[in-house]
């Protein structure tokens, strides 16, 4: 397969000036006819090719004169005038056989399209690259009652309609839909004055669980405005939930379409966790109507121009209408778990990559969230004006066209008067930097050594510091120190309360009365930091930090050190770790969401992680049986505790899924979770029958499932739920996610063969064996099984659905961490992936680079 290269990048020889599209819809063969204006651009060569796969081409014409282009597996070329021309062709596809989910397809008698990354060109030849942006005209030719597409209505009558999007835009943007659907709408006034429609399309019966999804768009549009200035920009924003979407959702111009799991949520069928993600990608998709669509990326390596810079302001967004302090904690452990394992192994690249071979495998942690955190340290680098300042003179630089890195990162560095050199390496290197902090006091003088270990140069490392004193009181507020060069020393200066740069101390360091540093505050700077502390220091900082997530990170230091501890020497957790984890949990002036998150023990993988980079081979089984030891001593300890908590935090009123309440409830259902090591299933069992809402109900058949328990309340559910697909993903991750070992695997097996799995959903798919895959000792069961059923599901999932199936290979990507018998066993499953008839380009690059 052909790598693509970022040096190779030239523009297109066209411009392209207007698009105008006809479908007559057909599930086995849709007609699409398309005219199109080019313009040639000075280079433009005598002949031009545009892309188009799985297409079969009934007619092409070049200004109404008949051409024969030649036709490649990829698109075709074909001789043009050097003057301005009109192509039109008619192409047939068949959407109803399309399993691949991109381009135009059917998900539940529904038509609907993905165009990103390069979907549209297998609905008609077209230069399908992200910098020829055009406006779009959209004629939809079918009985079904609802048909969108891009931009404003401009007609409709029997059996068509017509669509106008007047904001040029690439082709991935794209969109149309067709069905039987329902709207739930709203009015919109922006702040410019222009009345926007507002609807949620879903399948008729599904209308009851849209406010949500409605309610956070209106929220996220007034937000963008009040926060970014960014205002919308035409009379009508549609999203449609569809149930069988290769991703979360997508943010196509005026047509978001969204994967149903994120629309569809009431107190009876969504947890709280699914509130959170419906706000969020709303948002998300929302925001990219700025930072994606009017502004767009010249090439795809420049991805995370738009998704880092949209997952910032997402996360800005939802830590304005929840706890700001928990969404860094949560974005935290999401970066660390994912992008740091995907930096530490063979999938490592950095935030703007530069060479691929299949562009759908680099949809990202890393991309997204990495490439968010980038945003977020220039932000905290230049500060909040000069951030604004810089953004503003990109939205006003780049409006309607199509971006590099470069290009928005030169805005900042012209509003800041100043060169970031060093800065910039963070999108273009990989790997997470560790820094190192050594401390020097003299008696009177506190001295900060900084360095940093960091691939491809020194990077700038923005390091919020605050300083403690002997009782944890604070004595110099948070101040952010910049590590530009390999190696830096400040000395904290109180009778100015600020920091000075200084050489490197000398002199026989001095203990008594030093005060305690509290470094990368806020998690300022997504690195690995070696801060030298003691468990004493930690518990200090733990017990007594103003910052929320060095609090909370102290804690979780200590919580992971006795789980090592446990794992490798057999070792009974510190009492005192115990102890003071008591004293946050019981704390009630703290936020319950906190508290929960203080409850949370890291996952077995990192644990594993841990291990292999001390240089040691995990054990998944005892990582496993580590954990469960763990859990009794906390229960054991903390019981009465926890008794008292579970009776507190009962529900007072009706189910809200604001913050408040789900911080509640995650504290309540947390500490139900540990109690039923001492206690049994009883309180599970009650919870599960009085619940009103998914978030306990699903929370009690977890522990239910986890004691071989849940028997009753599992056929129950099923009874219940077992006609909405959302909630039934749920009953089918749930029971492989909540069993021990190998366990997992057989579960896994056994659903696979239930009568409601299907395996051309990516949801259900998802649910039964990406659960597996995340399930540390199931899918590293020492037979090997978990190996085995991966392998055999991505061969069977790879010719249907590639994206699918390229995305299962992932978990394989920590494969060296482990013992030579389970690296002979992972290697030979990848290998037999890599060796199956006409793999996919998707998963045989994935298992390329992991087998390295
Ligand atoms: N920009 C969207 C990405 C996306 C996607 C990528 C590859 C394959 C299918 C896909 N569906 C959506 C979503 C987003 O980041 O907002
Ligand atoms: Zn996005």
């Amino acid at each position: 397969p052909r790598t693509t290269r970022l040096a190779d990048y030239r523009p297109f020889g066209w411009r392209v000036t207007e698009v105008h599209l006809t479908f007559r819809l057909a599930p086995g063969a849709t007609r699409v006819l398309s005219r199109i204006r080019f313009a040639p651009l000075d280079h433009a060569p005598a002949r031009m090719t545009l892309d188009g796969e799985g297409l079969t081409l009934i007619s092409a014409l070049i200004d109404g004169a008949p051409v024969s282009p030649d036709l490649t597996t990829d698109g075709l070329t074909v001789d043009v005038p050097p003057a301005p021309f009109l192509w039109e062709a008619e192409v047939e596809i068949a959407p109803e056989g399309n399993t691949a989910l991109e381009g135009l397809y059917m998900s539940g008698g529904i038509y609907c399209t993905q165009c990103e990354a390069e979907g549209f060109r297998r609905i008609t030849y077209y230069p399908d690259r992200p910098d020829v942006m055009a406006p779009f005209t959209v004629r939809i030719e079918s009985d079904l009652p609802v048909l969108l597409s891009n931009g404003n209505p401009t007609g409709s009558g029997p059996g068509f309609a017509e669509w106008h999007d007047p904001w040029p835009k690439p082709s991935y943007l794209f969109a149309l839909v067709a069905g039987n659907l329902v709207a739930t709408s709203a009015s919109f006034q922006t702040a410019e004055g222009r009345d926007v429609e507002l609807n949620v399309w879903v399948r008729p019966g599904d209308e009851g669980r849209t406010g949500y999804a409605l309610d956070s768009l209106i929220r996220s549009m007034r937000w963008d405005e009040d926060r970014f200035g960014r205002v919308y920009d035409l009379d009508v924003f549609n999203i449609v939930a569809v149930d069988d979407f290769n991703a979360g959702a997508m943010e196509n111009k005026g047509l978001n379409i969204f994967n149903s799991k994120y629309v569809l949520a009431s107190p009876e069928t969504a947890t709280d966790r699914d509130f959170e993600g419906i706000e969020a990608v709303v948002a998300h998709e929302y925001f990219h109507n700025w930072t994606g669509n009017r502004i767009t990326c010249r090439d795809w390596f420049q991805l995370c121009l738009k998704e880092g810079l949209t997952v910032y302001r997402d996360q800005e967004f939802t830590s304005d209408m929840r706890s700001r302090a928990v969404k860094r904690i949560e974005d935290a452990l999401l970066l660390r778990a994912a992008q740091f394992r995907e930096d530490a192994g063979p999938l490592a690249h950095p935030p703007r990559p530069d060479t691929y071979v299949e562009i759908n495998n680099f949809y990202t942690v890393t991309v997204y969230e990495k490439g968010a955190e980038v945003v977020r340290m220039l932000a905290s680098v230049l500060g909040p004006e000069t951030f604004a300042t810089g953004l503003e003179l990109y939205f006003a630089r780049h409006d309607g066209h199509a971006a590099t890195i470069e290009e928005f990162f030169a805005c900042f560095q012209e509003v800041a008067g100043d060169t970031l050199d060093g800065f910039a390496r963070w999108w273009t290197e990989a790997g997470t930097p560790r820094v190192t902090v050594s401390r020097h006091w003299d008696g009177e003088t506190l001295t900060l050594s900084v360095r940093q270990e960091t691939l491809g140069g020194p990077r700038w490392i923005p390091l919020a510091v605050g300083l403690l004193g002997p009782d944890g009181e604070e004595i110099a507020p948070t101040t952010l120190l910049t590590l530009k060069d390999t190696e830096a020393h400040w000395r904290y200066v109180p009778s100015t309360a600020t920091w000075e740069t200084c050489s490197a101390p000398n002199g026989q360091p001095k203990t008594d009365g030093a005060p305690l540093p509290s470094i990368n505050r806020g998690f300022s700077a997504p690195v690995l930091l070696e801060a030298g502390m003691t468990d004493a220091e930690r518990r200090l900082i733990f017990g007594h930090d103003t910052d929320p997530f060095n609090r909370w990170d102290a804690g979780r230091q200590l919580i992971r050190a006795g789980f090592i501890g446990l794992v490798t020497e057999d070792r009974e957790p510190d009492p005192e770790t115990l102890a003071a984890m008591g004293r946050a949990v019981r704390d009630d002036a703290l936020d319950p969401a906190f508290r929960a998150l203080v409850m949370g023990l890291p996952s077995d993988d990192d644990i594993a992680q841990t291990l292999a980079e001390a240089g040691r081979t995990p054990d998944p089984d005892l990582i496993e049986t580590g954990r469960e030891r763990l859990r009794e001593a906390i229960a054991a300890l903390l019981a009465g505790d926890l008794r008292r908590l579970y009776a507190d935090l009962a529900p007072v009123g009706p189910y809200r899924p604001d913050a408040d309440g789900a911080g509640r409830r995650a504290l309540r259902c947390a500490a139900l979770s540990c109690l039923s090591v001492v206690d049994g299933p009883d309180a599970a069992r009650a919870l599960y029958s009085q619940a009103d809402n998914m978030t306990e109900r699903l929370a009690a058949l977890s522990v239910l499932l986890r004691l071989g328990a849940a028997e009753d309340a599992l056929a129950d559910f099923h009874a219940r739920w077992s006609r909405t697909p959302d909630v039934l993903d749920k009953w089918f991750a749930l029971q492989v996610g909540s069993v021990k070992g190998s366990r997992a695997v057989e579960t896994a097996l056994r659903l696979t063969r239930h009568p409601d799995f299907d395996w051309r959903r990516p949801n259900r798919v998802r649910s039964v064996l990406g659960t597996m895959l995340r399930h540390h000792a199931g899918f590293h069961s020492a037979d090997g099984a978990g190996y085995k059923v991966a392998a055999d599901w991505i061969v069977r999932l790879d010719p249907a659905n590639p994206q699918l199936a390229a995305g299962l290979t992932s978990p394989f990507q920590t494969w060296r961490r482990y013992d030579g018998d389970r690296q002979g066993m992972m290697r030979d499953a990848l290998e037999r992936i890599a060796s199956a008839d006409g793999l996919s380009r998707d998963t045989s690059e994935m298992v390329g680079r992991i087998l390295g």
